[in-house]
Parts: structure tokens; sequence; C-alpha cells
């Protein structure tokens, strides 16, 4: 084993990657990466640095049958070691498998080109990818050269541990359950869908947390958790709603939840971080959630000092269940996502199960139990819904800032770009919905991902909003909030100026990469991109560094621990050796 240019040796059983949205992303002069990350509400950048928490509860399921598990972010570790050189990286990896997720479809260019970066240098470790798109894509993700298997499911922990048995006693791989493999002569095999619980397996154990986690200050420390799979709503843009998860996982229920007891073990492993009271804990999906099983939940939130918690709902949560969160931590979040103030809009979105005077009057209600804040999340790309409309929501919004002034109430809005879900209803019945689709396949969508401009990754356009409205119209509603919110004294004039001056920028900039981008003759766009590049690199390197912002906090905070940043090496590693794997 080559321990390449004083990077040590990572060994391990199964060596989990995430890629970043983009493959190499560090100095590139022919992708622009926009200001405004496509996310608003979780810091991240446009690089989509989250892996899926299905990493974690790998992690511990299988760490507890004697398979070591180490995760690389590597998209944690490009933003904020950007001189690293990956292949060096690779070259040191010792492990006895190479899982990728592709779990969110953004991630389709990143992923696909770091594992053909570690094909070409390390033919020797089999390469396994797993997630929803890897799901819903399996078959065409099996006839890349450089993938060896494809592990689909929504709980694969137990797969994944006959598998690293299977390799660790050299046999064959073909009773493994929901494996789609690649025999040695290229045949693609594929042995079936047979594991599917109807529970969701395992929860997380954090009180392992990443390096940087412990050694490091960051000012975003934040817990996520889920306590099920699935959903029990079915919103048509969601590549993980009701009908969406039947059809990827063929299944007929739509929501597998955890055991009582996991749930209660990753409590007792969050009471082990230390600082605890300094975590803000993001719960998502306890709308999925039973009478008894919220309050079993509720009462272990109660139980941990986090300094604050969210939960995402769906319906007005009732007084009783207010009052109980507001018991369980006196910071409560809720999050709300009417989608849309026109109740019509809402309700094509899959919402508009209240009105904005309903809405009105729960918020007042809220508040007035203790509700520490209310985010109210607005969406451009529904059904039916034009500028206007998308105009008429700030309208809105900015009612909404004056009716509850102070912080306490917060409207957000986003456009849904690049991709409606893969797999969602309205991805599989477009025209149904009012949708038009520009990419379908797998490599369609990657190909999309390599693209210049923004409007050309994107793979939709509505009925109401080319692709270039949804982006302009997009960008254009965030702006004038920002400005309502500054109006307001919710966010500060210094911080918003700055904001809208970046908006500003890109909304000027981005027509002009779409048109060097939409010259049909390859030569000539090249040539035209690249007289482009300087500019184009000068506003990513803007983004794309070891600072994040998001709508809810517009200013950059240090990358490096949150529970996402692992690394796989020590800390000591990158910031020793940096100058020497330049
Ligand atoms: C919770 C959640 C989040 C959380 C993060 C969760 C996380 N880190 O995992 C937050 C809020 C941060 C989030 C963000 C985003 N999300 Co989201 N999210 C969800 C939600 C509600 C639940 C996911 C969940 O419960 N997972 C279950 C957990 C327990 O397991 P798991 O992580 O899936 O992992 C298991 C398997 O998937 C598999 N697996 C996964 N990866 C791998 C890799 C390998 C090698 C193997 C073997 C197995 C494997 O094995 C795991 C263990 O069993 C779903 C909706 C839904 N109902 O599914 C949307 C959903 C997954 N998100 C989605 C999207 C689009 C996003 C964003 C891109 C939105 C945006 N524009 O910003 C971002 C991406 C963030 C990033 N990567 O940086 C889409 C994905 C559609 C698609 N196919 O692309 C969904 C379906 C719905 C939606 N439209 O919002 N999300």
């Amino acid at each position: 084993m080559n321990a390449a240019r004083n990077v040590p040796i990572l060994k391990t059983d199964l060596l989990l990657l995430h890629p970043p949205g983009t493959y190499d992303f560090r100095d590139r002069r022919d992708i622009y990466f926009p200001f405004l990350g496509t996310s608003g509400d979780v810091p991240i950048t446009p690089l989509y640095e989250y892996f899926p928490i299905g990493f974690a509860t790998l992690k511990r399921f299988l760490s507890d049958r004697d398979h070591e598990v180490k995760i690389i972010n590597v998209s944690t570790l490009l933003l904020r070691y950007p001189q690293i050189d990956m292949n060096a990286l690779i070259h040191a990896f010792d492990s006895l498998l190479i899982g990728i997720d592709l779990h969110w479809m953004v991630h389709v260019q990143g992923s696909l080109a770091l594992a053909e970066q570690i094909k070409k240098i390390r033919k020797d470790i089999p390469l396994i990818f797993g997630g929803i798109s890897a799901t819903y894509y399996a078959e065409q993700l099996i006839r890349y050269p450089f993938v060896d298997m494809v592990m689909r499911g929504y709980d694969t922990h137990e797969p994944m541990s006959c598998l690293l048995d299977t390799l660790k006693q050299h046999k064959r791989v073909d009773a493994i359950p929901n494996l789609l493999w690649k025999s040695k002569d290229g045949q693609i095999c594929n042995n079936g869908i047979s594991h599917s619980p109807q529970i969701y397996t395992c929860g997380a154990a954090w009180e392992k947390q990443p390096s940087s986690l412990t050694k490091k200050i960051s000012t975003i420390r934040e817990f996520l958790s889920t306590q099920n799979v699935g959903c029990s709503y079915n919103c048509g843009w969601c590549g993980g709603s009701r009908d969406a998860f039947k059809r990827i996982y063929k299944q007929k229920k739509s929501v597998m939840r955890k055991p009582l007891q996991e749930i209660e073990q990753e409590f007792d492993s969050l009471k082990k971080v230390s600082e605890i009271d300094k975590y803000y804990f993001y719960s998502i999906g306890s709308y999925n959630e039973t009478k008894r099983r919220m309050g079993f939940f509720l009462d272990k939130v109660g139980e941990t000092n986090f300094k604050s918690v969210g939960y995402e709902q769906y319906h007005l949560t009732s007084e009783k269940v207010l009052k109980t969160m507001v018991k369980a931590n006196m910071r409560t979040v809720i999050t709300l996502s009417p989608e849309s103030h026109d109740l019509k809009v809402a309700k094509l979105a899959g919402r508009g199960v209240y009105t904005n005077d309903e809405m009105e009057k729960w918020i007042e209600k809220a508040l007035n139990h203790g509700i520490y804040k209310v985010d109210v999340w607005y969406f451009v790309g529904m059904p039916e819904q034009d500028e206007k409309s998308v105009m008429e929501t700030v309208d809105y919004c900015r009612h909404l800032l004056h009716l509850f002034k102070g912080n306490a109430v917060n409207p957000m809005i986003c456009p849904m770009i690049p991709f409606l879900d893969p797999g969602s209803s309205f991805f599989e019945d477009p025209e149904k919905y009012g949708y038009r689709l520009y990419h379908k396949t797998l490599e369609e969508h990657r190909f999309a991902m390599t693209r210049a401009s923004i409007i050309n990754r994107i793979n939709y356009e509505t009925k109401m909003l080319t692709r270039e409205d949804l982006v302009r119209v997009g960008y254009k509603a965030v702006r004038r909030l920002m400005e309502e919110k500054a109006a307001v004294g919710l966010l500060p004039d210094s911080w918003v100026n700055k904001y809208i001056g970046k908006i500003d920028d890109a909304l000027e900039f981005i027509p002009i990469v779409h048109e060097a981008d939409c010259i049909s003759d390859e030569k000539d766009r090249q040539r035209e991109l690249e007289r482009l590049g300087d500019e184009i690199l000068l506003r990513n390197n803007s983004i794309l560094f070891g600072g994040v912002a998001n709508q809810a906090f517009p200013v950059n905070r240090e990358i490096g621990g949150r529970w996402f940043d692992e690394i796989g090496w020590e800390e000591e590693v990158f910031t020793a050796f940096h100058n020497n794997i330049v």
C-alpha cells in the first residue's frame, strides 16, 4: 500500500464517502455556482455537505457487529483544506469496501466523478453506491464501469453487515439481499429486494463525534433526528412522499418507524455529548409520529438539555402538544411549510391544510404558549404558481413581518432548484401536473450538472415558470424578502445590503454565463466560457470556502464541527501535512 505523499494509511472495513455536489469544484472556471445556495434553512454550501443520516446509523449498526466504519465528508475536507491532493488521499485508502452515497440527486455528478477517480487509482477496492437516488436509478447506475455494486433500500443495515461478512470470508455475494452487482466478467447480477423491514432498524450513536467537533469551537452546533423513514403525506414534488416512497421501495406501507428503544438509545448517546446545552436539536419527520410515540419523543427531548429544539410540522400543532414542547425546551422553534400564501397553490403542492387566517391565529397562540420562534417556508416552482403569485407570497410575508414584529416569526422563500425530485409524483407524470422535464435519466442529470449555467442544470419547468423564471423570480423573491426583513429590523441593514449586493451580482451574471453556455458550437462555447473563466472563479471562490451562510442566518460561519463534518483522519493530519500534500 502506498502512503502517498505523507498521508497516513486509513485502514477500515467500510469507508463511507460523501461526495461534493460537483467533483472537483476547486478552481472550476467552467461551472458557475451563483450566490444563494438552494437550501434555505440548513447551513450548507451549493456542494450540499450533509451526508445521509443513514451513514451514522450504519456506522453504529456495523460497529456493533465488529465491522469498522470510517466516514469522510469529501466536501468538508476540500472546503476546509483546498490544497489537498485528492489522489494522495485515495492512495492512502485501505478498506475492504468503499461506499458512496447518491441519496440526494444533487450529488449525481460528484458521486460518479469521485467513483471514477477512485477506480482509476484503486482497482483493488470494490465500490458500492446507496441512497434514495441510487435505489431509484439502480439499473442505470450499475452500468457505469466504475460502479461495482448498488445497495438498494431504505434500511440497508442488515444487508451491509452480511456483505462485509461475506467479503471478509472471500465468499460470493450472490446471496446478499437488495444487492445489484457486477461479476468479474462484467455481468450485471440482481439479487432482488427481499430485505424490507417494516421498522427502521437502528438509531445513531452520537457520543462519538468527529475529532473536529470536540477540538474546534464552531458556531454551528446542531444534531438532527428522524424517528422514521418515509412519509405519511403526499406532496407531489417530493421524492420521499407517501406515493414516492411506496413506488421507489416497492412497499405497501409508507412510513417505517424506529423502535422506541432505538430512540431512547439515541437520546442516551446525546446526553453524553459534552456541552449538549450548546446544541440546537432539529427534529424532522416528527409530523409522521403517532400521538403516543410523539409523547415518548417529547419526554426524551425534555430529559436532554439542548440549547434549542426545532420541529418541522405539517399541520398546525395542537395547543396540548405545543405546551408539552415548551415544557420540554424553552427555546422551541416550529417550522411550518405552507409553500404558498395562495391556498389553491398550497393544496396543489400537497399542503394547504390551513388558511392564512388560521395560521396567524395559531402563531399568536403558539407564541403565547411560549414557543420561541416560528419559521414559515414558501417554495417557488409549485403547480399553477406564476411570477405574480410568488410576489404576492412575498407581500404576504411582509404582512406577517409587520403583524408579528420582533424576530419571533421568520418567513423564508426558496426556489426549487436545481431538481424536481426523481421518483416524485410530478416527476413521474409531469404533464398531468403542469411540469415539463428537461433531464430524465441518470446520465442526463449527471451531464446537466456539468453545465456552466445554473439554468441549464435545472431539470424541469412549469406551465407558469420557465427555467430562467425559476431562477430570476426565485432570487428576486428572496431579495425582496430580505429587504422587508431589514425594514422591520429582523436583520441588520449591513447584513442585508451585503446579501442583496451578492444577489444582484448573481442576477446580472447568470444571464451572461447562460448565454455563453447556450452557444451551440462546442468550440465557440468553450472559448466564450474561458473568456468568462476569471469572473466565474472569482465568484465561486467567494462561496466555496471554509465558511457557510444561509437565509436564516445570512452571515458566514465556520465549516467544521457540524455533525456531518467527519473527515476520516484526525484533523492534525491535514494541518500537519498540509504543505506536503499540495
Ligand atoms: C431528513 C431530511 C433532510 C435533512 C438531512 C437528513 C440527512 N442528513 O440525512 C435536511 C433537512 C438537512 C435535508 C436536506 C436536504 N434534502 Co432532504 N430529506 C429529509 C427527509 C425528510 C428524511 C430523510 C430520512 O429520513 N432518511 C432516513 C434515514 C434514517 O436513512 P438514510 O439517510 O436514508 O440512509 C439509509 C438508506 O438511504 C441507505 N443509504 C443512504 N446512503 C447510502 C450510501 C451507501 C453506500 C449505502 C450502502 C447505503 C446508503 O442506507 C441508510 C441506512 O439504512 C427526506 C424526505 C423523506 N420522507 O424521505 C428528504 C429528502 C431526502 N431530501 C431531499 C432533498 C432534495 C434535500 C436537499 C437537496 C434540499 C435542498 N434543496 O437543500 C437538501 C440536501 C442537503 C445536503 N445533502 O447537504 C429529497 C431527496 C430527493 C432526491 N432523490 O434527490 C427528499 C426525498 C425530500 C425533499 N424533496 O426534500 N433533508
